[in-house]
């Protein structure tokens, strides 16, 4: 066999500051994959414009995305980097991925239900959303998607389509896995350890942004929500907040639960928050020093390029055999 490497795919929308969340739910995990797979990392640029957009935001965070990608340590020499939208294929297969699903499933979305609640008018790309992710992960017949807990009912959603497809038209699809990490699938909110850590969260204070300076995650650490006790001890029902503390100290120190809870023990949350403050600022000072470095450089435009031209080969392939499976007639 000429490539046997297993596929990875995932995307992660230009529609704000990308937080600590972003990072240890997906991003760390795009840059280990990418040692033993083929690698597919996009900005779902289409799916940032499910709820309204500004143009020249939308340009400017997506920019933001792919250095960001780069700056993690994604290397474009190995993994494809690139912007949904210019991978037509995308759009193609999320029309035909939208004919499969039904009105039921989307309507079950949490996601959907969370965005949709209160307001008056709901784009509807906002409720086929998960057809087009179900269309992204598809495309490269991927095997694995590394993503964040949250995404967990969209998965689900892909695998249902892939097996749909498979029945109604023959073994065509691999049905994805999705890959959470094992500690931080789901990092809370600094404010409030029942709400999932969000870039469009309009308190800044309950996300810690890549790009915030190392004063200002010093103060948002500092002022995080803790109970009153002064325990450091890993127990998600009990003690919500500082167990998600911890799993970001892991995930920043490389220590386990375990070794967080005995090199605090008896100290209280003081040493505790500040040490982890230095922790978080070790690990994105030196990111945030090579993001620069990448947006100044001029380089974007054509990794963005390569990784287009490499994911369009392998995405119009798989598409061009959904077409004549369905009964499209050749072009
Ligand atoms: P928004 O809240 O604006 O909808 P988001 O911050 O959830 O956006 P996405 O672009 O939807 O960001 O997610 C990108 C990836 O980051 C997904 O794999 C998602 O599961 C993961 N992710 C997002 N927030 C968290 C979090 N708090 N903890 C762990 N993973 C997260
Ligand atoms: N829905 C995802 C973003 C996303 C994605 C994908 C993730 C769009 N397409 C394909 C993995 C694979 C989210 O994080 N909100």
């Amino acid at each position: 066999m000429v490539n046997a490497m297993k596929k990875v795919l995932s995307g992660i929308q230009p529609s704000g500051q990308l937080t600590l969340g972003n990072y240890i739910g997906a991003i760390k995990n795009f840059v280990s994959l990418q040692e033993t797979h083929e690698c597919f990392f996009m900005v779902v640029d289409l799916h940032a414009i499910t709820v309204p957009q500004d143009p020249a935001a939308l340009r400017e965070q997506s920019q933001s995305v792919a250095a960001l990608y780069l700056a993690a340590g994604i290397d474009p020499k190995r993994s494809a980097v690139y912007m949904q939208s210019h991978v037509r294929a995308h759009a193609e297969l999320g029309w035909l991925m939208t004919t499969l699903t039904s009105m039921g499933e989307l309507e079950r979305m949490t996601q959907f239900k969370d965005k949709a609640a209160g307001k008056d008018s709901v784009g509807a790309g906002l409720f086929v959303y998960p057809s087009l992710m179900a269309a992204d992960i598809l495309a490269y017949n991927a095997d694995l998607v590394p993503v964040g807990d949250d995404q967990k009912q969209h998965l689900e959603l892909t695998r249902d389509l892939a097996g749909r497809f498979n029945s109604r038209y023959g073994d065509f699809f691999t049905v994805p896995q999705p890959y959470f990490p094992e500690i931080g699938a789901r990092i809370m909110s600094l404010d409030d350890a029942s709400k999932k850590m969000s870039k469009s969260n309009p308190n800044a204070g309950s996300y810690i942004a890549l790009l915030d300076p190392p004063d200002v995650i010093r103060k948002k650490i500092s002022r995080a929500t803790t109970d009153s006790g002064r325990e450091v001890k890993y127990d998600p029902a009990g003690k919500p907040e500082v167990s998600n503390l911890m799993g970001i100290y892991a995930q920043m120190s490389g220590l386990s639960l375990q070794e967080v809870e005995a090199k605090y023990e008896g100290q209280g949350y003081g040493s505790f928050k500040k040490e982890l403050a230095e922790q978080v600022v070790a690990q994105l000072e030196p990111m945030q020093q090579r993001y620069h470095e990448i947006r100044s450089s001029g380089m974007l435009e054509e990794v963005l390029r390569e990784g287009a031209a490499k994911a369009s080969e392998t995405a119009e392939l798989v598409v061009e055999g959904v077409r004549e499976r369905m009964g499209f007639l050749k072009r």
